[in-house]
């Protein structure tokens, strides 16, 4: 096998142009890129269809899924109603992604996925998320940081002999945060690997190495907390079948 080829499942939006009406696009941040680069895998950005078929057609390509960050997953998809403090969502582009996970599952294909992307798998293997962490009715550290998103600003605690921590190689680690929302029940299959102090899951996986879910953003961290190109790296060697 060459490179392998990690499909990044695109995001929506539409963005004011100068002088002009405004342009819809699909995209990813380019830090998603770059990190699956660095990991010694080929990009493919996959843009958001309602065409299963089509869809299906794309997924085909690839020997790995990145589900990225972005916004909420509609709350539909674990059987809650809106909440007042639900963020911007998009059904289309929910069914979409879980259309992703559905052929990653079937076909047997690693993925990893980053904050809503943690939060949009665990819907799709039946979890349910906290819709702001407010409602957990605790009360939380701050995980929605203002500052640039390479700071480090809490303290992720890794559960000893999980995939995470040999991944790391760390039994904590400190990492940015930028999640209003987080998960309630793991989805079936999934283990709790870590979480801050306040207890809010920061991370997923599965049994058989196949799901690797974070709640941070590593893929900004590349610099800070070099450490974070190993998710990456991983997600590569799952690919070519080289699970630790
Ligand atoms: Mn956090």
């Amino acid at each position: 096998m060459g490179r392998p080829i990690i499909g990044i499942l695109s995001s929506r939006s539409d963005i004011p142009l100068p002088g002009g009406p405004n342009l819809s696009i699909e995209y990813a941040s380019v830090a998603y890129c770059r990190a699956v680069v660095r990991g010694g895998g080929t990009p493919l950005l996959l843009p958001v269809t309602p065409e299963p078929e089509l869809a299906e057609q794309m997924f085909a390509q690839c020997d790995g899924i990145l589900f990225p960050g972005g916004v909420d997953v509609d709350p539909r998809f674990y059987g809650e109603a809106p909440d007042p403090m639900l963020g911007t969502v998009d059904s289309t582009m929910d069914r979409f992604w879980l259309q992703a996970l559905d052929f990653a599952l079937d076909h047997k294909l690693p993925l990893l996925g980053i904050c809503r992307g943690m939060q949009l798998v665990n819907v799709g293997l039946g979890g349910s998320l906290y819709q702001d962490l407010v409602r957990r009715g605790v009360p939380s550290y701050l995980h929605s940081q203002k500052q640039s998103r390479d700071y480090l600003m809490h303290q992720v605690k890794l559960t000893p002999g999980s995939r995470l921590s040999a991944v790391l190689g760390e039994e904590s680690v400190y990492t940015n945060t930028m999640h209003h929302q987080c998960v309630k029940e793991p989805g079936k299959g999934l283990k709790r690997v870590a979480q801050t102090d306040d207890g809010v899951p920061e991370a997923l996986e599965s049994e058989d190495g196949q799901i690797m879910l974070v709640q941070w953003h590593p893929e900004a961290l590349l610099e800070t907390e070099p450490r974070m190109c190993r998710l990456f790296e991983d997600l590569i060697e799952r690919c070519r079948g080289e699970q630790q």
